[in-house]
């Protein structure tokens, strides 16, 4: 036995939520052990005790794969099998994973190694992976049907490649995509860079972007949607069932991040400029980085982004387009802010006794809605908009998370810290007193200089 095989390694590796399964001697002489994952929290970083040494990546709600040496080739075993993956607390979803958790756990590799992976399919249809922005010789590339034949349920195919260039890749199948896709089948792949002084991070974070659409009560997400999901999800988990990114003050911080969704994702980073200083193209050259707080993830694309976190605090880290920060339930409902509906409830309760009224102040008493006994949420499903922060409802859901940054932790300390101390006198307050009421341009009786011919639309002619 070698590597993570030992009884030292297996022990560590159980105590922390992962387990290694019990195979028969014959196989395991021949294939690497498989190991899974049973637990969607964020695990510590996977430290190489062979290989050629790296700094580790730290997978949000994820885990990276344990490999065996042999003969100098880095050998690990996926296998793409069901797996129940819980959203958040309160939900789980029936997916497809690999090792026992969607995404599958991150594959990190170093530049120049010889990599050996044994894809074993337990799913009920062909699949095949490909290794997505590495340089593969053409029949290591994991096109079912263009460059090998799909692997049949029960069979384990072998890829082998040198991991050439230094990067941020993700893996997932190229064999009935949509399907698999839509039912999580992904990972996460980082190639470090041979040398560890090259570009060094103190903490460097990894997530895919992923989203499903599951009905409320339901358990399996709908696989012909195109593009109306309805949850949208880092690494299969929304908030707020997605851990933070824990930092110490003026750490240098690498996020990685891919997009396996069917839409863009302009994700916002509050308190810190920041530069992309990657993609699944390769390193950004310094003197083509420009400073932004947002950066738009297309589909199919993975960006790295590079910042000091020097802004001590619990910042908002989300995808900007505001019904990604929204969980399940019906976004198909009409607007009825301003909309006056007293009586209107007293006259649907007497045909409908658990009608609510909803929508006329605004939406954010969604927040509360688990706690209302009047519309309880089906089994299985996540308010729309949920979260508690020190101060109150978060009223967010879906793609967002926090960055907590903190003087003082340990190097490798990722343990939520917990709410951020407001130093005295840095914390918006209400304003106690009289308010004058502000002068307003005054009315007139003169009649518009402009008389407006309003033509209301009708259909798509309005477009
Ligand atoms: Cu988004």
């Amino acid at each position: 036995m070698n590597d993570f095989l030992s009884r030292r390694n297996f022990f560590k590796l159980a105590g922390a939520g992962i387990a290694a399964s019990t195979v028969s001697k014959v196989a395991m002489a021949a294939l690497p052990e498989i190991v899974s994952a049973e637990s969607a929290n964020t695990q510590t970083p996977l430290h190489p005790d062979t290989g050629r040494p790296y700094n580790p990546v730290v997978t949000l709600n994820g885990w990276s794969l344990p490999w065996r040496m042999n003969n100098g080739v880095k050998e690990f075993h996926l296998v793409a099998e069901p797996v129940v993956r819980e959203i958040a607390p309160g939900m789980k979803a029936h997916l497809w994973g690999y090792n026992g958790q969607s995404p599958g756990p991150t594959i990190e590799v170093v530049e120049g190694d010889k990599v050996r992976i044994f894809v074993t399919n337990r799913l009920p249809e062909v699949t095949s992976v490909h290794w997505h922005g590495q340089p593969v010789p053409n029949g290591m590339d994991g096109v079912s049907g263009l460059t090998q034949p799909a692997i049949a349920p029960g069979k384990t195919f072998v890829y082998e490649f040198e991991a050439k260039r230094a990067g941020s890749f993700m893996y997932h199948p190229h064999a009935d995509e949509m399907t698999q896709m839509a039912m999580g089948l992904m990972g996460s792949w980082v190639t470090h860079p041979k040398n560890p002084k090259f570009m060094p991070v103190d903490r460097d974070f990894i997530f895919l972007l992923n989203a499903y659409d599951i009905d409320p009560g339901s358990y399996t997400p709908k696989i012909n949607t195109m593009l109306d999901f309805n949850l949208w999800t880092w690494n299969s988990r929304a908030f707020p069932g997605i851990d933070p990114l824990v930092v110490r003050k003026n750490d240098r911080v690498r996020i990685r991040v891919g997009n396996l969704t069917m839409t863009n994702h302009p994700i916002h980073l509050h308190g810190h400029e920041f530069q992309v200083t990657g993609t699944d193209g390769g390193w950004v050259p310094p003197t083509a980085r420009w400073p932004e707080v947002t950066t738009d993830i297309g589909v199919g694309q993975m960006r790295a982004i590079e910042f000091v976190a020097n802004n001590p605090g619990d910042w908002a880290f989300h995808c900007h387009k505001s019904h990604h920060t929204m969980n399940a339930m019906g976004h198909q409902v009409p607007t009825l802010l301003g909309v006056q509906q007293g009586d209107l409830v007293d006259k649907i309760s007497n045909l409908v006794p658990d009608y609510m009224a909803m929508g006329e102040t605004g939406m954010a008493e969604m927040s509360d809605m688990a706690a209302m006994m009047p519309m309880p949420l089906p089994e299985n499903t996540l308010p729309m908009m949920t979260g508690k922060g020190q101060f109150g409802d978060v009223n967010m859901g879906g793609m967002f998370s926090t960055l907590k940054v903190r003087e003082g932790l340990a190097k490798g300390d990722y343990k939520d810290p917990g709410h951020y101390q407001f130093p005295k006198g840095t914390l918006a307050y209400e304003f106690v007193g009289d308010a004058p009421e502000p002068p307003r341009q005054s009315a007139t009786d003169e009649k518009a200089a402009v008389e407006v011919q309003v033509r209301k639309p009708t259909g798509h002619a309005g477009h």
